[in-house]
């Protein structure tokens, strides 16, 4: 049975693609970071398993992966570490450039010092970004890339210095060009998970407005689940290729704000222009008025704030996915966006409603122990 090494099994799809792999039998190595706090939400169901192993590592510090690579020994890398928010990625274009551009040569080269230069298949989370100031729409594998923020600059050092390593040593490394992907375990600062999260407070009476930045900006969203059986796929081919991942259906913020605002009961529309557009409750249904009584049609729960515009913003992705669908047999439409939306509203409702009984507990327990009825 396979070996696979994990880099970023942490994050949303780290997480994924360790349930994944275990499913199909791999023994399933991940780094982690050491932290004060220890933050493994995602992957808290996994440990303890027998084919499941976490070992200490880090993209900035080349000797802790020589270490985790020649002692696994895996058959195939994830690399899927990196600071991998754009908008952070200003605030912090140095760390950005070590982890995501140099650290993706760290691994390279410790495969190489490992001896696993023949034998070890190797996958690095490129992505949409690249096209950036796009040249072209739809976008493809043979779309000229043009960067358009620190984050995409250094990722595309990665996606060079593999085909790079590829072509100089015949290495098996490759890159998936991933359009975006979310899920019920994105991080909560992208914005589907912002605005998903956001309607499920609204709705349950927790939060009284959304703050967001371009509402015009499209994106290609996919469900993080479909994509990481394409990065297997990817390392199961005869050879190594790199290949757009994406759904081939694109839609707006706006959009994305609608159909979750929809899903929790709220029909929006968006009045105004530019910093001025609001979003505005049209309706509610009576299944919700009937449990938040404080929500009115007129309502403006949505408006723009200066604070999430990007120095330079990345506003028309749109991913051709053929490529895969042609040579891989992997089905770009499995979850559709109706239905993506629908299960990160469904999570994060379940969880505002978790975080709610767990106030009213407290709050019910702090009175019980003021009054004496609890000791
Ligand atoms: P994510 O949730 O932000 O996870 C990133 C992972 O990288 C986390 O496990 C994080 O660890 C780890 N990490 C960060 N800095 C590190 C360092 N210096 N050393 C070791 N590990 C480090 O990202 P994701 O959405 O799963 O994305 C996975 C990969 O795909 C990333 O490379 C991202 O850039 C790329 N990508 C994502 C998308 C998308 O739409 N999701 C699209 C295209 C490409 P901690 O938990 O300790 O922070
Ligand atoms: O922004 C706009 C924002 O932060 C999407 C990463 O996984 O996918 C992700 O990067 C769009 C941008 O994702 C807010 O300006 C409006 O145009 O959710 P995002 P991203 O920048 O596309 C790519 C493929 C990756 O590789 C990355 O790792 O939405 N937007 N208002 C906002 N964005 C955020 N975050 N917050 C807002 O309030």
């Amino acid at each position: 049975m396979k070996t696979a090494l994990i880099t970023g099994i942490t994050g949303q799809d780290g997480s994924f693609l360790s349930e994944f792999l275990l499913s199909k039998g791999y023994e399933v190595h991940g780094t982690i970071r050491r932290s004060s706090v220890d933050y493994r939400e995602r992957i808290a169901h996994l440990e303890g398993q027998p084919k499941f192993h976490l070992h200490y590592a880090d993209l900035g510090d080349s000797m802790s992966l020589i270490r985790v690579i020649s002692k696994v020994r895996p058959d195939e890398i994830y690399n899927l570490a990196a600071q991998s928010h754009v908008q952070v990625s200003f605030d912090s274009p140095e760390f950005t450039a070590n982890v995501d551009a140099t650290g993706v040569l760290r691994i390279l080269e410790a495969v190489r010092l490992s001896g696993l230069a023949d034998t070890c298949h190797i996958y690095q989370a490129s992505t949409s970004e690249l096209y950036g100031k796009v040249e072209e729409v739809p976008q493809n594998e043979e779309t000229p890339f043009h960067p358009y923020s620190p984050y995409a600059v250094a990722k595309l050092y990665g996606h060079w210095i593999v085909k790079e390593y590829r072509e100089a040593y015949n290495m098996f490394c490759c890159s998936g060009i991933l359009f975006n992907h979310e899920s019920e375990r994105r991080g909560e600062t992208f914005v589907t998970r912002k605005i998903t999260l956001a309607a499920a407070r609204i709705a349950q009476g927790k939060q009284s407005k959304l703050y967001l930045g371009n509402l015009s900006s499209l994106r290609d969203w996919g469900y993080a689940k479909d994509y990481v059986e394409c990065m297997w796929l990817m390392l199961q081919n005869d050879k190594p290729e790199d290949f757009v991942i994406a759904t081939g259906i694109q839609h707006s913020v706006r959009d994305f704000c609608y159909y979750a605002f929809k899903h929790v009961g709220i029909e929006l529309e968006f009045v105004g222009e530019g910093a001025d557009e609001k979003g505005v409750i049209k309706s509610i249904t009576p299944q919700l008025s009937a449990v938040n009584k404080r929500l009115t049609v007129g309502d403006v729960l949505i408006e723009v704030s200066a604070d999430f515009f990007r120095p330079t913003d990345v506003v028309n992705l749109w991913g051709d996915p053929s490529k895969a669908k042609e040579k891989l047999g992997w089905n770009p439409q499995k979850t559709t966006f109706e239905e993506l939306v629908k299960i990160m509203v469904d999570a994060d409702m379940a969880k505002v409603a978790v975080e709610r009984a767990g106030e009213s507990i407290r709050t019910n327990l702090v009175e019980y122990l003021e009054k004496g009825i609890v000791k």
